[in-house]
């Protein structure tokens, strides 16, 4: 499975299409929606997520509620192009002032600057309209489309925040999986620890009010993966490192681990590996999981745990120092409107991108094509695991 995304941040439309999602799955656009409605909550966003109403019309694929095996086509429209309709124009315009309106001044921590050089764009608006962060809206409604196919199979996905802008949640003690979820759509913030929650909202309004914008640490947990997902035999088959590379790609991240990840290099390896255990019920498994759902890139049978960095978001209300790029000058960087955190929401973005490289490596071990074979044969893996 694979897919592309295409479009402008204030351009007319999102589109993705996805490539290899199995016949007869059943599929519709509320199952899309929800995760979208998901994507846009979250306390720091800015004023753009008043404009937005993200609901999805899915143009191809999908007939009476299944999908059959040809390329799904899912359109998001950005509402707000109504008022960039001459900025964003696709066809040539005649409108001087508009025509001599670039951006030439670079934001500091943005694409701006890399993408103007790379492409040769003297107008950075080339730039800055395809790396926004509004991309991330297709790739949560292919994320949807993964998490469909998960569900069919009995595996579970599940996003919180962990930490925002140096607040860390504390009280992290929930019992399943399904009420983690429970609390944390409850939080503005997706954090599952109330107290450490509030704090994390202060510091946002703390941001806010200085012009500043704070980051934050997200974790994914993916429950049900059958033991011997993924390959140790080819580097680019490695389930973890292709969800590693997944959570990198999303907006501002920057770093990413597994279990206790980077405590790993600070603990001697008694304290580090998982030992093994087998009882007739559950077959073999692991006394703990400080590796994450992996041991040689390929899937343990224990829930996969990743946790990824969010920088703060460079658009900032308190100026930086930047060049323009025509006069050489230096100015001091300022915007208009800007979220201050996004954390809340690039949590539901990771659990998106993780959802779609788990639904893929399933899809690739297990059959492809349909649906309902794909369903028996991850079946018939659980069972041989438990005999094994
Ligand atoms: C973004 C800048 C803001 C955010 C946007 C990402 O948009 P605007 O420039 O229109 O104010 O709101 O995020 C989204 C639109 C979204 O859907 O998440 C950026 O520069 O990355």
């Amino acid at each position: 499975m694979r897919y592309l995304t295409a479009g402008e941040s204030h351009g007319p439309q999102l589109t993705a299409i996805l490539e290899g999602v199995p016949a007869g799955l059943a599929l519709c656009a509320e199952h899309i929606n929800k995760e979208l409605a998901r994507r846009q909550k979250g306390y720091g966003r800015g004023r753009r997520m008043q404009i937005e109403k993200d609901e999805v019309k899915i143009t191809g694929g999908v007939r009476h509620g299944k999908t059959l095996g040809s390329p799904i086509a899912l359109v998001v429209e950005n509402r707000d192009f109504k008022h960039w309709q001459t900025i964003m124009a696709v066809e040539p315009i005649d409108d001087e002032a508009e025509v001599k309106r670039k951006v030439t001044r670079p934001r500091p921590g943005h694409a701006d600057l890399n993408g103007a050089l790379k492409y040769g764009h003297r107008d950075m608006r080339n730039v800055l309209e395809r790396s926004s962060a509004r991309e991330t809206t297709v790739r949560v409604a292919a994320g949807a489309v993964a998490k469909r196919i998960l569900e069919e199979v009995g595996i579970r996905v599940a996003g919180h925040v962990i930490e925002i802008g140096g607040v860390r949640a504390e009280k992290l003690d929930y019992r399943s999986l399904e009420e983690l979820q429970a609390v944390t759509e409850e939080s503005p913030v997706r954090c599952f620890d109330p107290e450490a929650g509030q704090k994390m909202m202060e510091t946002i309004d703390w941001a806010k009010k200085n012009g500043d914008s704070i980051g934050g640490i997200v974790e994914v947990i993916v429950e049900g993966v059958p033991a011997g997902v993924g390959s140790y035999v080819h580097y680019d088959r490695k389930l973890d490192a292709k969800i590693a590379a997944a959570i990198v790609s999303i907006n501002a991240f920057k770093g990413v681990e597994f279990g206790i990840g980077f405590e790993a290099a600070r603990r001697p390896g008694s304290e580090v590996h998982d030992e093994i255990i087998w009882s007739p019920e559950q077959g073999f498994s692991r006394r703990t999981n400080r590796a994450g759902g992996f041991e040689g890139g390929v899937t343990t049978g224990m829930p996969i745990v990743v946790r990824g960095v969010m920088k703060p978001i460079p658009t900032l209300y308190k100026p930086l120092q930047s060049v323009d790029i025509e006069t050489k000058e230096p100015f001091a960087a300022s915007i208009e409107r800007s979220d201050s955190c996004a954390v809340p929401a690039a949590s539901v973005v990771a659990e998106a991108v993780v959802a779609w490289e788990v639904a893929a490596a399933i899809v690739e071990q297990f059959g492809q094509d349909r649906m309902d074979l794909i369903k028996e044969n991850v079946e018939r893996a659980r069972r041989y695991a438990k005999e094994f």
